[in-house]
């Protein structure tokens, strides 16, 4: 499932393109209900999503000229959609970006190669698995205008695997890894297992978040004391589980949520629905939280959780289709041991 398509081009350098101002925008549009696509015009969508740039200005223009591109973008993702619960895109919050800017805005992990799995798969796994029937998966949280997923994504994992070793579910500092974690760049980006490694040497504790509170800026490391109450790793596995998604699904039930790293250019006209198509494998670029799975449709699938807020895809979740590696979620995945 490598397609890719002319709109998904790759665009090697990253950076900043947009002004802050546009940037706060981009990340305030989580109120009222959603847009869920077709037929809505630029006006509504501005006034919907509360953008306020002046009419006909310089960046009006550029922004409908963006967003008219992701219109032509939803019909050829939309095209391949055929059953009812494939993947629908359309119009969201980051439709007036262009896809440049939403790379450079929201997909900052770094890939991660990670060795073939060689263990065996579990037998008897159930048809659908999912960690939040158990009450050990944190709400889904949103990055805002700050490469910050890596740090998610990590960080779900440990406050999923301490609640299931029987702890209160509690929410962890994402901040403390964005500004602690030397080896990564904060809102600039990061990969999980630098910051998995990182934790793993250095067994930081990560305190409540409560304690520590998110920013969406990388700011300076705040230390606490080796008496303070907080959560560290002890250990963790990194495997490629490309043509191994069972497998993959064994070390889930397992072991917990697993991270993973996708290549997530599609995701910027995801509205809901499980994804077959148009998510190539080859560039990973953004983090995640695979918190289940359901084989008992006719398209079985992982529930992954993002963190890009509970407007976004699924209540916040994306549905990938299981088998073929589809947006890479196979291919470099980790659990975490505490
Ligand atoms: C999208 O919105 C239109 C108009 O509001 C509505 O008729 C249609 O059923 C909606 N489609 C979905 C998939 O929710
Ligand atoms: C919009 O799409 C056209 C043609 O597909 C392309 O040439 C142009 O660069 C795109 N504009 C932006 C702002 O992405
Ligand atoms: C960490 O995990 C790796 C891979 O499973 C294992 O080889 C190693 O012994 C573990 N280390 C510790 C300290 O538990
Ligand atoms: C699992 O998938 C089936 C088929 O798509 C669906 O009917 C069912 O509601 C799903 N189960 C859960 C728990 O989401
Ligand atoms: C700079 C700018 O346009 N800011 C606006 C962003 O959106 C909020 C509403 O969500 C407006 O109140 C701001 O004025």
């Amino acid at each position: 499932m490598t397609g890719s398509h002319p709109y998904l081009v790759v665009i090697a350098t990253i950076s900043t393109l947009v002004s802050p101002l546009s940037c706060q925008n981009v990340s305030s549009g989580e109120t009222g209900t959603k847009l869920n696509g077709s037929a809505v015009d630029f006006d509504s969508f501005r006034e919907h999503f509360h953008r306020m740039y002046e009419v006909n200005g310089e960046e009006f223009n550029r922004r409908h000229l963006n967003f008219q591109n992701a219109t032509k973008r939803h019909a050829y993702l939309n095209s391949l959609s055929t059953a009812p619960q494939s993947a629908k895109y359309g119009i969201n919050r980051f439709s007036d970006l262009s896809q440049k800017e939403f790379r450079g805005l929201y997909l900052r992990a770094s890939a991660d190669r990670a060795p073939l799995f060689s263990g065996l798969k579990t037998e008897g796994l159930p048809a659908k698995f999912d960690w939040r029937d158990k009450a050990v998966v944190a709400p889904v949280q949103n990055q805002q205008a700050c490469g910050s997923c890596w740090a998610f994504s990590v960080v779900g994992a440990m406050q999923s695997v301490h609640a299931i070793g029987g702890s209160p579910l509690a929410q962890l500092s994402v901040q403390q890894v964005l500004d602690c974690s030397f080896q990564n760049h904060g809102c600039n980006g990061g990969s999980p297992f630098r910051a998995l490694t990182w934790l793993k040497q250095t067994r930081v504790k990560l305190v409540p978040q409560s304690e520590y509170s998110y920013k969406a800026e990388t700011g300076i490391c705040h230390f606490f004391s080796q008496s303070h109450a907080g959560v560290a790793v002890k250990n963790f596995t990194a495997h490629d589980f490309s043509g191994q998604e069972e497998a993959m699904m064994g070390q889930l039930v397992e072991h917990g949520p697993l991270a993973a790293i996708v290549d997530a250019v599609s995701w910027q006209d995801y509205l809901g629905g499980i994804i077959q198509h148009h998510c190539s494998s080859q560039w990973s670029n953004h983090a995640v939280l695979v918190v289940g799975y359901n084989t008992t449709g006719d398209i079985p699938y992982w529930i992954v959780q993002n963190s890009w807020g509970t407007t976004w895809g699924n209540e916040g979740y994306v549905y990938i289709k299981i088998g073929g590696n589809v947006c890479g979620i196979a291919d470099s995945v980790a659990a975490v041991f505490l």
